[in-house]
């Protein structure tokens, strides 16, 4: 987990992913380059896990993903962080046309401490949705923590690395939890590069 002292503002969990190759980097290189990218904004990184090489989600939608996690150090509001994920995923060619669609980079805002965003009820319908509905609706607003957090091998098992003892908010259960409540089978799919 992140060093707290010395540190002034809260811990954010990112999730960073890409399966398409830009013209001269592979989806590694660009994960590298991403992590750099954010370092010169100024995020303040603490922690980032090893790479790891995951079959897509949905199955058969795409590539393999190279998967990986960072815990941030960050004092301002969640929505300039979440810009700054968008700006710099457009600097690696990031279109958005398609949801879970294929992508030459993805940065994804897991959690912020304890926050609960936009609030606990809208937190919870989200989290609520069944997987048909998850794949027409998007929310237009940040929720927070991912609701989608605790099904996925490929965010659990990077996040292991850094922030294995982060309590989710709502469900009270932390990472290390969470990820021993994944099969076998999805988290043995999960493989450090
Ligand atoms: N991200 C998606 C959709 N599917 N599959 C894997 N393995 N890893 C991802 O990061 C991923 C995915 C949408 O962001
Ligand atoms: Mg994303
Ligand atoms: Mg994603």
């Amino acid at each position: 987990m992140a060093i707290k002292h010395n540190q002034s503002g809260k811990d954010a969990l990112i999730a960073l992913g890409a399966n398409l190759p830009l013209p001269e980097k592979t989806p590694i290189e660009t994960l590298q380059a991403a992590i750099f990218r954010l370092q010169q904004r100024g995020l303040v990184i603490r922690f980032v896990s090893r790479f790891y090489e995951t079959p897509c989600f949905p199955q058969g939608a795409g590539p393999d993903y190279v998967n990986a996690a960072l815990v941030a150090d960050w004092g301002g509001a969640p929505e300039a962080l979440l810009a700054m994920l968008h700006e710099v995923e457009a600097e690696f060619s990031r279109t958005r046309e398609v949801r879970w669609g294929m992508r030459t980079l993805d940065l994804d805002l897991i959690a912020l401490d304890e926050a609960v965003l936009p609030d606990r009820e809208t937190w919870a319908a989200w989290r609520g949705l069944p997987l048909d509905e998850q794949m027409r609706a998007a929310p237009d607003r940040l929720i927070l923590p991912h609701p989608r957090l605790e099904d996925r091998a490929f965010v659990l098992v990077p996040l292991m690395d850094v922030a294995a003892d982060w309590v989710h908010p709502v469900t009270g259960l932390s990472v290390a939890q969470m990820c021993a409540a994944l099969g076998a089978a999805e988290k043995a799919e999960v493989k450090a590069l």
